[in-house]
C-alpha cells in the first residue's frame, strides 16, 4: 500500500536519486499531521455507519426523483447499493487517514469509477451531495479537534472532486 513515506521513496528510485531535502520535509511534515489523522481515523471509525446513513439521507432528500420506479434507488437492493457505496468512501477516507496518503482512494475508488457509473447509467451529482453532505456536517470540537477535522475534510475534499 502507498504511504506518505512509500510514495517519496518509489520517486525517487525511479528517478535514480536519494529523496531530496524538500522529499523529506514532505514526509516529516506529513508525520507530524500523522496524530491529526489517527484520531481523525478513530472518531470516523466510531461513526461510520450513522455518517454513511445521514450522507445517504441527505442525497436521497435533495435527488428524490431517484425513487421513482426505475431509478437507481427505487428498490430494496438498489437503496442498500446506494448507503453501501457511499460507506465505500468513507471506509476509504478512513484507511487514507490511516496511511497519510490518497493511495487507497486513488487505486480502490477513483480509478475506473466513471466508468462504472457511466457503465451502470449511475448519475454521480447523487455522490457528490452525499459526499459534501458529510464534508459540511463535521464539526469541531463536537466531533474532532480542528486539526483532525482538516485532515478529515481535505479527504473527503479530494473525493468529492473526484466525482465533480
Ligand atoms: C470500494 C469502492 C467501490 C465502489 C465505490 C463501488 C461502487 C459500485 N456501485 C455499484 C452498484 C450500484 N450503486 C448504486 C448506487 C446509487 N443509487 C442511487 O440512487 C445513487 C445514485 C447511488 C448512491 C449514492 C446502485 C443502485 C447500484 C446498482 C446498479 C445496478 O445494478 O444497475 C457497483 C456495481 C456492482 C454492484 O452492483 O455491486 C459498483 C462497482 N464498488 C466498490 O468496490
Amino acid at each position: 500500500m502507498k504511504s506518505v513515506v512509500t510514495t517519496v521513496v518509489t520517486a525517487a528510485d525511479a528517478a535514480g536519486r536519494f529523496p531530496t531535502t524538500s522529499d523529506l520535509e514532505s514526509v516529516q511534515g506529513s508525520l507530524q499531521r500523522a496524530s491529526a489523522r489517527l484520531e481523525a481515523a478513530e472518531k470516523l471509525a466510531a461513526n461510520l455507519d450513522q455518517v454513511a446513513q445521514e450522507a445517504y439521507d441527505a442525497c436521497i432528500k435533495k435527488y428524490s426523483y431517484l425513487n421513482n420506479q426505475g431509478e437507481a434507488n427505487s428498490t430494496d437492493t438498489f437503496k442498500s447499493k446506494c448507503l453501501r457505496d457511499i460507506k465505500h468512501y468513507m471506509r476509504l477516507v478512513n484507511y487514507c487517514l490511516v496511511v497519510g496518503g490518497t493511495g487507497p482512494l486513488d487505486e480502490w475508488g477513483i480509478a475506473g469509477q466513471r466508468e462504472v457509473y457511466r457503465a451502470l447509467n449511475l448519475p454521480t451529482a447523487p455522490y457528490v451531495e452525499a459526499l459534501t453532505f458529510a464534508r459540511n456536517r463535521g464539526c469541531a470540537p463536537r466531533d474532532m479537534s480542528s486539526q483532525a477535522l482538516v485532515e478529515y475534510n481535505s479527504l473527503l475534499d479530494y473525493a468529492i472532486n473526484s466525482l465533480s
